[in-house]
């Protein structure tokens, strides 16, 4: 087994005094439910059990009252629509509140709110907020229950949809009962649609409410969401728990919340690799995570596709797990041709959100197939035909499918696996390369913090405009995320120097003059891989760039490839002048942490500028 622990209640910050309901066993949570109980005033309470039979009960309970759609299921088994209200389709980043005690820890990245003014507010909204609904209890375990790297919570919710939902993306049920019995600490989270219904008034389809507030409080480990029943505003064990708590977790107790997918690469010679990866949205991280490798004898296969949460061993090597259980994925884009694995994943048992219905009673939407169907009804519930002029199915339409599902799941995915690389992406057009080694840790954090995509497109000898999302997190990071570099470049120096993941930066969308991609991308992405895994192994060297590390002529395999001669060298191409204005650009966004940018970080930058002056 793995030589990475569970923290001792030690090593914690939060002492469990500091939690009312905590160390009280089960005693304390009924404490907890009660008093939400109280405040909300649902009309029953019911204790998830994660049961098969409450499964079957609360799937028949939605059907029959019209909130999920059975499709057909000869082709698509036990698998459900659900359409959201038009205003509750996304995330609500304006919305999104990180309630730390002091302002500068939630940084200037996230929107702060004191947090005993918040609670007070939300205490308003929040009274009698269930009434006329069932108050479910969720207990929820992030990882394996009882896994060394695990954590547990509840959700409270009055929402069916986010328990069943729940139930696919985290492990439930009573075995997380026994662990708070136990006396393990957890982490609570209140959900409520802020929807009541008074006496005889009948309900919606998609209860929620225009007011939403999804409020952290990083101090208290807590999460409470009102007004919406999408997404991870709705599942609160996803970004806000596995994310945003969880990061704060980690930076106390000296592990890593990670925004990425997690993949196990097998070379032809039969060794195993583990490599982690963090991309902005619309970066293909699903697709890497379920990649069909076009390289003969090389195999990819998905440990997780969203989040990855790491802490070093007793060995110095950092090991990681997928604390989910499934995938929240986004339906659009998602067909054979650009990921045929997702498409195989969904044969049944999913719930479908904001997807189209087509006229045999299964699903479709843009980029399942090339040719849409003749009819549909789109997201909204509105006839659709293809000359509509309107997306058919919403942009951020979702499925929620186990993990177990999945065709190319890795043998034993849910036990720590030990890192050998680490990835940062982002979308660019011009100036990064299509893949760079970093020197070091340090120089690896500086990918991470500096990961990027243009919003326009730049003129001759420019950058477009870039949108920064350091390390993929800019929504996830549930403090200061110059503090959370800082803890990044701590982390690294507990690794052994044979232990530390390489870290590597890629970019597949680099343009050439054209404006046309240089790189294939998809399945040929093992190319870029296999130089990953021959560096791992130090089977090849490589060349230097002002930028870092790159394949030397040659070991880029790109045989049987339709990739010009020129394109690869544009592919690799570096425009001085282009990167001394992104390294401004770099400075300015420094700028806006302050004094809290690490050190190490601002020599990177010094250290980047004076190689690309060199000669
Ligand atoms: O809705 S989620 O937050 O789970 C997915 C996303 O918006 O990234
Ligand atoms: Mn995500």
């Amino acid at each position: 087994s793995a030589p990475v622990a569970r923290a001792t209640r030690a090593e914690r910050v939060t002492p469990a005094a500091d939690n009312p309901y905590e160390g009280r066993g089960l005693a304390g949570l009924r404490a907890w439910v009660a008093e939400v109980a109280a405040l909300t005033t649902p009309d029953s309470i019911h204790w998830c059990t994660g049961s098969t039979a409450e499964n079957y009960e609360l799937t028949r309970q939605a059907v029959a009252d019209g909130s999920l759609l059975q499709l057909n299921p000869e082709w698509r088994p036990n698998s459900y629509l659900a359409r959201s209200a038009a205003s509750d389709v996304a995330r609500v980043e304006a919305r999104t509140f990180i309630c730390s005690a002091d302002e500068a820890e939630a940084g200037p990245t996230n929107n702060w709110r004191e947090p005993s003014a918040l609670r007070a507010e939300l205490e308003g909204v929040l009274a009698g907020s269930m009434r006329g609904r069932t108050l479910y209890v969720v207990p929820f375990s992030l990882g394996p229950v009882g896994g060394p790297l695990s954590l547990i919570g509840v959700q409270l919710t009055d929402s069916p949809y986010a328990v069943l939902s729940m139930g696919i993306m985290t492990r439930t049920g009573d075995r997380v009962l026994d662990q708070i019995a136990a006396g393990t600490p957890w982490v609570r989270t209140l959900h409520s649609l802020g929807a009541p219904l008074e006496e005889g008034q009948a309900d919606v389809a998609w209860p929620c409410n225009d007011d939403k507030y999804i409020a952290h409080f990083p101090d208290t480990r807590e999460v409470i969401s009102y007004g919406s029943g999408y997404g991870g505003n709705a599942l609160l064990a996803k970004k806000c728990v596995a994310l945003r708590i969880a990061s704060v977790i980690g930076r106390d107790e000296g592990w890593l919340a990670e925004h990425m997918l997690l993949i196990r690469i097998t070379s032809p010679e039969g060794n195993r690799y583990h490599v982690a990866a963090a991309f902005p949205s619309a970066c293909g991280k699903t697709n890497l995570a379920m990649l069909r490798s076009s390289r003969p004898g090389w195999r990819v296969e998905t440990l997780g596709d969203d989040i990855t949460w790491m802490k070093p061993g007793a060995d110095g090597r950092l090991w990681a797990i997928n604390p989910e259980a499934g995938f929240f994925g986004v339906a659009p884009g998602t067909g054979e041709a650009t990921n045929r694995t997702a498409v195989e994943t969904l044969w049944g048992n999913t719930i479908f959100t904001n997807v189209a219905l087509r006229d045999d009673g299964d699903v479709w939407w843009e980029g399942l197939t090339e040719t849409p169907p003749a009819h549909l009804v789109d997201w909204r519930g509105e006839h659709w035909t293809p000359d509509a002029g309107r997306p058919a199915a919403h942009p951020n339409s979702r499925f929620t499918v186990s993990a177990s599902q999945c065709p190319t799941l890795a043998e034993g995915w849910d036990e720590p696996v030990a890192l050998d690389a680490i990835v940062f992406g982002g979308r660019r057009a011009t100036n990064v390369p299509l893949v760079t080694e970093a020197s070091d840790w340090a120089n690896g954090v500086f990918f991470g913090a500096t990961i990027s995509s243009e919003k326009t497109a730049a003129a001759e000898g420019t950058v477009g405009e870039l949108r920064r999302d350091p390390f993929a997190m800019l929504p996830f990071c549930g403090y200061n995320m110059a503090d959370y570099w800082a803890h990044w470049l701590r982390v690294g120096r507990t690794l052994s120097p044979a232990g530390t993941p390489k870290i590597f930066q890629v970019n597949w969308f680099r343009k050439g003059e054209d404006g046309s991609f240089l790189w294939p991308g998809f399945g040929e992405n093992m190319r870029v891989l296999e130089w990953m895994v021959r560096r791992i192994e130090r089977s090849v060297p490589a060349a230097q760039s002002p930028l870092g590390l790159v394949p030397a002529p040659g070991d880029l395999n790109v045989d049987g490839l339709d990739v010009a001669p020129d394109a690869l060298a544009e592919l690799f191409a570096v425009d001085r002048e282009s990167w001394l204005a992104e390294a401004q650009l770099t400075e300015d966004f420094f700028d806006t942490f302050g004094t809290r940018v690490p050190a190490a970080l601002r020599a990177e930058l010094a250290a980047l500028r004076y190689r690309l002056r060199q000669a």
